[in-house]
């Protein structure tokens, strides 16, 4: 509670000093500081989908692993590689290293969970 209205109150002091001056850098500064934790906060928060085609470079349906050379996809401005994703063991059923298959995948950041996958 202490803690808050000491943060509220500098923030204050901060914006009228700001005021007072005229110095725009002080706010722009600030601004900045706070977009980049929201950007990292929407990031973190809300997952992504994609689509994508490759070849099964590995698969483990008994731990729910997969390791796909896939193309480029879209959605996620990702180029083609080679990685490994998590999956619902029973989806990972009857797919075969070497297998090409198309595949959907959702997740945030460097870890994506294939949500669907079958065969070309
Ligand atoms: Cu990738």
């Amino acid at each position: 509670m202490k803690k808050t209205l000491m943060i509220a109150s500098s923030l204050a002091l901060v914006a009228s000093l700001a005021a007072c001056k005229k110095a725009e850098q002080p706010v722009a500064a600030m601004a900045a500081t706070t977009d980049h934790a929201m950007d990292k906060m929407a990031a973190s928060a809300a997952p992504k989908t994609g689509t994508g085609e490759g070849k099964v470079i590995s698969v483990n349906a008994a731990t729910g692993a997969i390791s796909i050379q896939h193309g480029p996809i879209k959605q996620l401005g990702w180029p083609g590689m080679t990685m490994g994703f998590t999956a619902k063991p029973d989806l990972l059923k009857g797919i075969a290293v070497g297998d090409k298959v198309a595949f959907e995948i959702k997740g945030t950041g460097e870890n994506y969970e294939v949500t669907s996958i079958h065969k070309e």
